[in-house]
């Protein structure tokens, strides 16, 4: 806490930086340190490339009135602060150009060895999400947190550890308990159950229509898309069915390729099997249960040939005999 105080002697204002098509522990955790930086009288902004796609998304930003901007609105220059939230530097979901530097890295992901480089580094893997690392930095530095705030973060912590259960730890847990008294439960059921668009349900039944079973494997795509985290979202719903161990889904955004993987398998391999699928043709990455990947389509001359390729490369590496 020492370190993280030093930076902010320097008064100046700093651009706090969400990963791309941003999930609600990235925008929970960029919005809590944006509130611990209000409290030392300090400027920031906050800022989001991609798009917020998810009903429960847009309506946690608008409840909690979120401040995020899109990043096109960023001037960048070489003088300005960044700090970079539930992503890493020199990964590829989240939008710094290399020549920008972040001072501040705060994660759960595993680590990339680039994101040394800020002056500020703080990256736990073994925690459930990254707002569980900020709710601990309000508790550490006496602050209590507002309404919007600790509901936030709730949500974060929820959501990115799937309902408290897929990598739910006691430091999770123990955040939880020290917000708990400020979560509106009522602003909270608002962003659980957000009014659904009609394409929500055509996408989710073409999912189940499109579904392949192979083993305890389910594969499916949901084509076209409004928002890309649609693929999370149906392979959230997937991975529930009984004795099936892992989940493929892929979305298609603005020319690029999603896909998203779930598994509750021994092997728990899902961020290990996304780059494995995306290498030296897209971007992958993740935790030990949920990852996700992004293949760029431009140039692809047959998207189903490489959805095909990429299915078989899935089945391969995690079952044994594929069918
Ligand atoms: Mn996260």
């Amino acid at each position: 806490m020492e370190k993280f105080l030093e930076l902010l002697k320097e008064k100046k204002r700093w651009n706090i930086i969400l990963h791309n098509n941003p999930d609600p522990d990235c925008i929970a955790s960029s919005f809590g340190l944006h509130f611990i930086f209000q409290q030392y009288k300090i400027k920031s902004r906050l800022f989001y490339n991609g798009i917020i796609g998810r009903a429960e998304n847009k309506e946690m930003i608008k409840v909690l009135k979120i401040p995020l901007k899109h990043i096109n609105d960023l001037k960048f220059n070489k003088k300005s602060n960044f700090a970079l939230l539930d992503a890493q530097f020199g990964s590829q979901n989240q939008p710094l150009p290399k020549q920008y530097i972040p001072k501040i890295v705060i994660d759960h992901h595993p680590l990339k060895k680039q994101s040394l480089k800020a002056t500020y580094v703080d990256i736990r893997p073994d925690y459930g999400s990254t707002s569980t690392i900020i709710g601990e930095y309000l508790k550490k530095l006496n602050i209590e947190p507002d309404t919007k705030v600790a509901t936030a973060l709730y949500y974060g912590i929820k959501t990115d550890t799937a309902g408290f259960t897929r990598n739910f730890t006691e430091k999770d847990a123990n955040v939880l308990d020290f917000i708990h008294n400020y979560v509106s439960f009522k602003l909270l059921g608002k962003i659980e159950h957000p009014p659904l668009n009609k394409n929500y349900y055509q996408k989710t039944c073409e999912a189940l229509n499109n579904a392949i079973f192979c083993k305890n494997v389910i594969i499916s795509d949901v084509g076209e898309a409004d928002y890309p985290d649609i693929c999370a979202e149906i392979a959230d719903y997937f991975i529930r069915m009984k004795n099936k161990n892992w989940v493929l889904v892929f979305s298609e955004f603005e020319n690029n390729l999603y896909f998203s993987i779930r598994t509750k398998s021994k092997y728990k391999i899902a961020g290990k099997v996304a780059i494995y699928l995306t290498r030296g043709i897209g971007s992958g990455g993740g935790h030990n249960t949920y990852a996700a990947g992004v293949i760029p389509l431009e140039g692809v001359e047959n998207k189903e040939e490489l959805k095909e390729k990429l299915k078989e490369k899935f089945l391969k590496r995690v079952i044994k005999k594929p069918c």
